[in-house]
């Protein structure tokens, strides 16, 4: 049976409206990009003849502008998990124009197959290789393409050719069984492998494949600044200190980075560290700055679920295969984020929060409270896994107008009892074997900010003695003040 080769358009015809899509890739790392960019094109002339067209997506994780962007800008998506980290979609989203539930990473694609969730009608997966046998080989980030390729009833595949054949090898794909027939996941080392090195399914099922030749939409990281170099420092600083105390093993642990711009700082202090040994990673997202490390022998494997790096990175390990092969594998989410396989293999989890509070618990989603920026992301599924979770985060955001530790989270993400250690520029608390009274005098006296620090004792002193020391009625005035005047440091406690 040949192949159905057709174009973009042609395949988008297979998507109706109130289907519900499934998106291969994790992070732009492999997501399709012509078809999702067809469907919206789609969706765009249909609403211009009146006709309603609104699809479900699930993907791994955000996925490029092709996918996610267009999509939002025309009107298309009725609803969406488990993450983005798109501007138009978020605008979509913050204004309810599309329904959006915020996932950890982990659980979809068990979700899908316990039927908690509508059942994919199409997959449409990015690949490197696809034949006539049913195999299909992903590009660089696997997300839930197994799962959905199994669940849905149409598969469209984008084949790649900006991604070469030479990638099979490096995908480990393997789905657990469900409950109550799931056994351990039998891995017991980052670089174990456990399953198949392509996607099978059955050919009849895939009714498109498009020929593309498209980078991934993969964007640059700025460039560190004293504030990243700094709290990149101070992570570096705090495991060399455990490692030296006895409490991580001098053959060190596998460490899990988050995404952005801190955690590739972050990455960047750990290997310049020569205090620290040469790690492995077991992580979803592996960065720009991992496969650097890896070439300079500090990071010695790397399993995760995309190489979401530049196009001259990922060109870098194309044109030097033979030493990345053994290196590096990719894995579907549901692996790389297993909660399992992280309290098994002892993960050292570093993530990024956009607020904390004086108590140890984290805000990694909502601006004020309400606002979504990206998601949970696989944050939840490592830190309250870990052998140690530590976060980071600048001490102040927006010229200073917001301190990123306030009294109150405004919504909850990670809480105090997950949370060891938070760091910023300023300093490392480390909030193990310590009452909330004496977290917030060790994250004040930290982390915080010197223009806020007056500000956070005198909440303290204005609030009632408990064992959680809280004022309701200020709790929450930092925020009330930046809303109103756009600088929290016109707060008064009054
Ligand atoms: O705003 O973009 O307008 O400048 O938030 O902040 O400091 O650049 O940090 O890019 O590392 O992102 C938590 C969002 C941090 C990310 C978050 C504003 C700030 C800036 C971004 P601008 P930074 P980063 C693995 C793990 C959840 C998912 C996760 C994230 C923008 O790390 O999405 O961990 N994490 N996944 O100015 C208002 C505050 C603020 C604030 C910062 N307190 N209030 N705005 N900002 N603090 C990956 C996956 O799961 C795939």
């Amino acid at each position: 049976m040949a192949l159905p080769f057709m174009t973009a358009a042609e395949a988008a015809q297979f998507v109706k409206h109130g289907d519900v899509v499934g998106m291969g890739g994790f992070t732009p790392a492999g997501a399709p990009k012509e078809v999702p960019t067809a469907i919206a094109h789609m969706a765009t002339a249909l609403h211009a003849e009146g006709k309603p067209f609104k699809i479900g997506v699930y993907t791994g994780a955000s996925t490029g502008d092709s996918c996610d962007g267009e999509l939002a800008r025309a009107h298309a998506i009725e609803f969406r998990t488990p993450y983005q980290s798109n501007k138009d979609l978020r605008t979509e989203l913050n204004s309810q124009q599309a329904h959006y539930f915020d996932l950890h990473l982990s659980e979809l694609a068990q979700n899908l197959r316990y039927g908690f969730l509508p059942k994919p009608d199409v997959a449409i997966v990015e690949a490197c290789i696809v034949n006539e046998q049913g195999e299909i080989v992903p590009t660089a980030g696997v997300g839930i393409a197994p799962t959905i390729c199994n669940m849905a009833d149409k598969i469209i595949v984008e084949l790649n050719e900006a991604m070469p054949a030479t990638m099979r090898g490096m995908h480990d794909i393997y789905e657990p069984l469900d409950p109550p027939l799931r056994r351990e996941i039998p891995v017991y080392k980052p670089s174990d492998r456990i399953g198949t090195d392509c996607i099978k399914v059955d050919p009849k099922k895939i009714v498109a494949v498009v020929k593309t030749n498209r980078p991934n939409e993969v964007g640059k990281f700025a460039e560190l600044d004293e504030t990243t170099k700094r709290i990149g420092d101070n992570v570096a600083l705090f495991l060399e200190t455990e490692m030296k105390a006895g409490r991580i093993p001098a053959s060190f642990l596998p460490i899990q980075s988050g995404v952005g711009n801190i955690a590739n700082a972050v990455l960047g202090a750990l290997g310049e560290n020569k205090d620290i040994p040469a790690f492995e990673m077991y992580t979803e997202v592996i960065q720009d700055s991992v496969i650097g490390l890896m070439k300079e022998g500090r990071v010695k494997f790397a399993s995760g679920c995309s190489l979401t790096i530049g196009a001259d990175k990922l060109q870098d390990i194309v044109d030097h295969m033979d030493f990345f092969r053994d290196k590096i594998v990719l894995r579907p989410q549901e692996i790389s984020n297993n909660p399992e396989v992280a309290r098994r293999l002892g993960l050292i989890t570093i993530n990024t929060a956009l607020e904390a509070d004086i108590f140890g618990n984290i805000n990694s989603t909502h601006v004020c409270g309400t606002k979504m920026m990206n998601g949970i992301g696989g944050s939840g599924d490592f830190t309250r896994n870990a052998y140690i979770s530590i976060y980071t985060t600048p001490s102040t955001a927006k010229n200073g107008c917001i301190s990123s530790i306030v009294p109150m989270v405004s919504h909850l993400d990670h809480s105090e009892h997950s949370v060891k250690i938070l760091i910023t520029e300023h300093g490392i608390a480390d909030l193990r074997g310590k009452s909330p009274i004496q977290r917030a005098h060790e994250i004040i006296e930290k982390c915080v900010d010197p223009a806020y620090k007056p500000m956070m004792r005198e909440y303290l002193e204005k609030s009632k003695v408990a064992h959680t020391q809280h004022n309701l009625h200020l709790a929450f005035a930092m925020h009330e003040e930046f809303l109103r005047s756009g600088d929290m440091r016109n707060t008064r406690f009054e």
